[in-house]
């Protein structure tokens, strides 16, 4: 694994342990949802479109986001998440690989927040 992608994995990681409550190494809808609400400004109705946004990305559809599944959603506009794990991290690899240390930064404060 690259360095970048590494750097970038770590972070995910945290922010992923963050959203999983209960430690199982997934994120229900409720974990999800508990963490949207702590947004003052997010309504009912932001809450289920931001839901419905993040399951579009439970790729094997058991209702819970993997990790997996979490990291392939974050570069969901550069790599398409339906790719298997091995070619999905080439193509990040050589994605971040391409980037200069200000595009990379910015992918740092990205990952930073769910
Ligand atoms: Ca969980
Ligand atoms: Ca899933």
């Amino acid at each position: 694994m690259s360095a970048r992608l590494f750097q970038l994995e770590q972070i995910i990681e945290k922010v992923f342990a963050s959203l999983d409550t209960n430690h199982d190494g997934k994120c229900s809808r409720s974990e999800i949802s508990q963490y949207l609400r702590r947004s003052p400004d997010l309504g009912d109705e932001s809450i289920e479109l931001a839901l419905k946004m993040i399951f579009e990305f439970d790729s094997d559809n058991d209702g819970l986001i993997s990790f997996e599944e979490y990291k392939k959603s974050t570069f969901h506009e550069q790599i398409d998440p339906n790719l298997d794990s091995a070619e999905w991290t080439k193509a990040i690899e050589s994605y971040l690989a391409g980037l200069n240390e200000k595009e990379f930064q910015k992918w740092v404060d990205y990952c930073s927040t769910p």
